[in-house]
């Protein structure tokens, strides 16, 4: 897969080279240009924003360095073959970024993020690139940041973990809280390791049994508690064929 980030703060990417995205990059299976927007604007100051059209606080991101920094990295993907390309734009008024979502970008061959700062990009810029490809406009949270940056990191790695080949073990997916399955829509349970006892701490008995049904039910339990007291719209969502008597017993 190719990423390419187009941003004015292209040393807020440096974690982009670490643990599991650095990993998948070395080992040839992500391909991630970072762009540095100024390096479109042509006036003394580097200008990439102005002031809003209609008045109000803070500044607007320019269409000129946006559309040339993006029409770059195209013509180089394009160059170099990477298929279909779409585009992410980090905003706070984008739908949710969810796991599902993180799935489907997954299976796409380029993803082009275009990280605002400031109000945000001219919105001539977003739809004029989506009429040449998808665009997906997406928030991380019900919470403003200073920037689209922080979100690049947190979607990069929601997408690349479930590349083929980035994750060791194959069923490192498979309990991930919001992973689809039995457990679907539930949030993971406590996990524990050795040592058995610290600071007078012990393990929970039914883990040390060697009883798989017993554990696998005691983590059930545990996820649903969970999810009960922390996420009770995802218990809301569950099919009401995913408990049984003692589920409503609990
Ligand atoms: Cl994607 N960007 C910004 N600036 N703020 C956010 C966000 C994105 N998601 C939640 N808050």
């Amino acid at each position: 897969m190719r990423l390419d980030v187009v941003t004015i703060f292209p040393e807020y990417l440096d974690p982009l080279n670490v643990s599991l995205v650095g990993k998948a990059r070395a080992s040839g299976r992500l391909d991630v240009q970072v762009h540095d927007l100024r390096e479109w604007t042509y006036d003394r100051h580097n200008t990439v924003d102005d002031t809003p059209y209609g008045g109000g606080p803070g500044m607007v991101m320019k269409t000129g360095p946006w559309g040339d920094a993006l029409d770059s990295a195209l013509a180089d993907g394009y160059e170099r073959g990477f298929g279909r390309p779409a585009l992410i734009v980090p905003t706070p008024s984008g739908r949710p970024f969810t796991q599902e979502l993180a799935v489907e970008l997954s299976e796409r061959p380029w993803l082009i993020f275009a990280p605002a700062r400031y109000e945000g990009i001219d919105r001539r810029v977003v739809d004029e690139y989506a009429t040449r490809m998808p665009v997906y406009e997406v928030s991380i949270g019900d919470y403003v940041l200073a920037g689209g940056e922080a979100a690049v990191l947190v979607v990069t790695e929601a997408v690349a973990r479930l590349l083929p080949g980035v994750l060791g073990n194959a069923e490192s997916h498979r309990d991930d809280s919001f992973a689809p399955g039995a457990m679907a829509n539930l949030l993971e349970g406590p996990v524990y390791t050795k040592p058995p006892l610290w600071r007078g701490r012990d393990i929970p008995d039914v883990l040390l049994s060697g009883h798989h049904g017993k554990i696998a039910r005691w983590r059930r339990d545990q996820a649903l508690t969970r999810t009960s007291a922390h996420r009770p719209d995802l218990i809301e969502r569950c099919a009401p064929a995913a408990f049984d008597k003692k589920d409503r017993e609990m």
